[in-house]
């Protein structure tokens, strides 16, 4: 044994008795642009990590000395579904059986900014989160709830204006001043642009938005942290750690400078901003990014003129993956959800969501709910992890790891920095396409099979068991809102809530005043969520995206492999006997942004040869039909991740009928419960494609029914 620390070479020496011919590094890992050997020893940990403390700077072993030894992270279950009544009922439950804080999941509707009753909305209200449409919603969900004592986290960007001014109404209302509410707004529009997608207004106007709020919190809402700053949404579209890391911080960094150019001092407004990451199934990367995040934090904050140790503090929400969820097999859902919620904690997040196991298939039911709260309070009461704070400090791997995540993300910020800031880089759509790249080379990997998912693309099972979701009667939800508006509209002071738009509007006009003000004054003369968002619309209009396709990305993949050159064959060979290549539209219907299903799709199909025009998103049914047949198209396929299929695809084929279009193939891509499945089948729908789908076996499937419509 060596009288020093071993070092790499000591081992590979060592190791090459059972490696035989092999190289070392033939196992090592490539976890996108990070490259891992496989093992690590005291040579790689950098000489800063054993001075590290927790609870100081850079804070790479926690923002608190004691962490979970003295008060373990809040179980904050993100949830809603149909109307505020419901919702409510459900959070007072989770809240006697041990949750610890709330957090709200609105609609699709209420994040685009329309009322319940608006037509565009059909099929979304109630589905993927609470109806909210006026204050006396906002009351109905709170109800019962002390708005002093539990803190409430709202995830909501695109009508974040009148959602905040609703909840201080109703707080208000409840006798809880604005000075006293505790939560987070999520009030990050940026990370909506590249891909969450539930923006309403352009960018410019869009960062007005959260200047104010972060201005107006840091006035009169102290114990409210002003931006959720979300990688999440990143992790989700299939963005790689350090993708994750550099863009959400460089957006944090954005926010940061316009708060400041509106001439906030930085450490009045910094303490409360906080964090948001995913987190999936590599457990080790997953909490190393925790701590290198924290790092990043504390050193760009010092650069941009933070004193207080507060404001370099990087406090995160995390919540477990959503797409490492599988539909087949969906108890193992259970323990993914646990390794990740380990990884979250050993990584020293704040406030942690585990998803149900049920989610890759609808909204968790009660049961799947219960399970998932009850994963972290095992985790919090018996599996003695709170014991020790960062127990991972000083393991070789994860130290070199830290170090690694660090240094590769400050490279990307860096060059975001050089393109003028993450708004510029946003506009110019680069982390976009960079993260689609990054999700649809994921896919091929799993396609492929280099990347294993245990009841998916191996280790299949005919006993799989089946679950119960929870399906939410979106004609009932909207009835009943459609009767709350209704009464509100009947009983306020109209002249007086007219008044109160008109001035929320000259605010927007004039770029003056502040926005979450004007919005408060309007939500308490029960203007409603859809008027105040039309207010300012008429100033700023709508935000309307560019759809682009990745191309060639998968195809790269997949060269040489004999199956993708049989489908490559096959459409050759369509194009020749029929004069065109096989052509596809792809849709998504209603309010659902969730556009990574899609966009791969999309890429894929392009490279496999077949004409594919992707559409934009939030169409109606009728549009998606006009559209895709002026385009003259063999097929439409709709991505649906959002429950709204069980509305908008039947209305698609009933729109496709109308226009004599009913010979065009219509499939579903995405999550349809099995209840649904046999529904939608019935309308019509020639094949359903669902989490796990090997794209090239769609593909398949696709051309096998063109053709066999075709040669009938
Ligand atoms: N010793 C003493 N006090 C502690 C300790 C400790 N070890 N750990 C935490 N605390 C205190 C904190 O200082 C804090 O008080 P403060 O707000 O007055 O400073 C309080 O306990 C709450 O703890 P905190 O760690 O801030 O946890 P949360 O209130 O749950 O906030 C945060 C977490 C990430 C900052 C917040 O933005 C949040 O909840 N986000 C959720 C976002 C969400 O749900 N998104 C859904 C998609």
């Amino acid at each position: 044994m060596p009288d020093r620390p071993a070092t790499f070479a000591d081992w590979a020496h060592i190791a090459a008795n059972e490696l035989g011919d092999k190289d070392p590094s033939a196992l090592n890992k490539d976890y996108g642009g990070i490259e891992t050997r496989p093992a690590y020893f005291a040579s790689d940990v950098p000489a800063d990590a054993a001075a590290a403390i927790p609870g100081q700077e850079p804070f790479a072993r926690g923002v608190r000395a004691t962490m979970y030894a003295n008060r373990p992270w809040t179980i904050r279950q993100y949830a809603g579904f149909s109307t505020a009544r419901e919702s409510n009922a459900f959070y007072r439950q989770a809240l006697s059986e041990g949750q610890k804080g709330l957090s709200v999941a609105f609609d699709l509707a209420t994040h685009r900014g329309y009322d319940s009753d608006h037509p565009r909305v059909a099929g979304d209200v109630g589905k993927a989160g609470v109806a909210i449409d006026t204050v006396e919603d906002m009351k109905a969900l709170f109800a019962g709830i002390p708005l002093n004592d539990v803190s409430v986290s709202m995830t909501m960007n695109g009508a974040v204006l009148p959602v905040l001014a609703m909840f201080i109404v109703a707080a208000e209302e409840q006798g809880v001043s604005q000075g006293a509410l505790t939560g987070t707004i999520q009030n990050d529009i940026l990370k909506e642009f590249m891909v969450r997608n539930t923006y309403i207004y352009p960018p410019e106007p869009s960062m007005r938005i959260v200047g104010d709020i972060i201005a107006y919190t840091a006035e009169r809402m102290p114990r409210f942290n002003s931006v959720s700053i979300s990688g999440y949404h990143m992790h989700e579209a299939g963005a790689t750690a350090v993708q994750e890391l550099a863009y959400t911080l460089a957006d944090g960094r954005e926010y940061v400078r316009a708060a400041m150019r509106r001439g906030l001092e930085i450490d009045r407004f910094a303490p409360r901003l906080s964090f948001f990451f995913g987190i999936g199934m590599n457990l080790f990367l997953e909490a190393a990014k925790l701590r290198a995040a924290r790092m990043l934090w504390a050193g760009m904050m010092s650069e941009l003129g933070a004193k207080d140790s507060r404001s370099k503090m990087l406090r995160t929400h995390c919540q477990t993956s959503g797409v490492s969820l599988t539909e087949q097999d969906p108890y193992n859902n259970v323990v993914r959800t646990t390794l990740e919620a380990l990884a979250a904690v050993l990584g020293g997040t704040q406030s942690l969501h585990t998803n149900g196991f049920d989610e890759a298939i609808a909204l968790p039911s009660d049961d799947a709910a219960r399970i998932a709260r009850n994963t972290q309070l095992i985790l919090q009461n018996e599996s003695h992890v709170t014991d020790v704070v960062d127990p991972l400090g000083g393991s070789y791997y994860v130290e070199a790891l830290t170090a690694e995540l660090v240094d590769k993300a400050q490279q990307l910020i860096a060059s975001i920095e050089a393109e003028g800031g993450m708004t510029a880089a946003v506009a110019a759509g680069s982390p976009k396409l960079a993260i689609e790249t990054a999700a649809t080379l994921k896919q091929a990997r799993i396609d492929r099979g280099e990347e294993v998912i245990v009841g998916v693309n191996r280790y299949r099972s005919d006993a799989a068991g089946r679950v119960e979701p929870r399906i939410v009667d979106t004609a009932r939800v909207r009835a009943e809102q459609a009767a709350t508006l209704e009464a509100v509209r009947n009983q306020r002071n109209d002249p007086e809530c007219r008044a109160m738009l008109a001035a929320l509007r000259e605010y927007a006009a004039m770029n003056e005043g502040n926005l979450l003000e004007a919005a408060v004054a309007a939500a308490r003369a029960r203007a409603t969520l859809g008027e105040i968002t039309a207010a300012l619309e008429d100033v700023y209009g709508r935000h309307v995206a560019e759809t682009r396709v990745v191309k060639g990305v998968y195809g790269d993949a997949y060269r040489n492999d004999p199956e993708y050159a049989a489908l490559i064959d096959r459409i050759e060979r369509f194009a020749s006997t029929s004069g065109r290549a096989p052509s596809i539209y792809i849709a998504k219907l209603g309010q659902d942004g969730h556009d990574r299903g899609a966009k791969v799709i999309a890429s894929a199909f392009a490279d496999v040869g077949l004409t594919v025009h992707l559409g934009d998103l939030f169409e109606t049914p009728e549009e998606a039909a006009a559209q895709a047949q002026s385009l003259g198209v063999d097929a439409i396929g709709v991505s649906s991740l959002a429950a709204g299929h069980a509305t908008l695809v039947p209305e698609l084929m009933t729109a496709l009928t109308e226009r004599g279009a009913d010979e065009m193939i219509v499939v579903v891509g995405g999550i349809v419960p099995q209840q649904d499945q046999e529904a939608l089948q019935d309308a019509g729908v020639a094949e359903i494609f669902g989490p796990g789908t090997n794209v090239l076996a769609a593909a398949f499937a696709v051309l096998d029914r063109i053709e066999g419509r075709r040669s009938n």
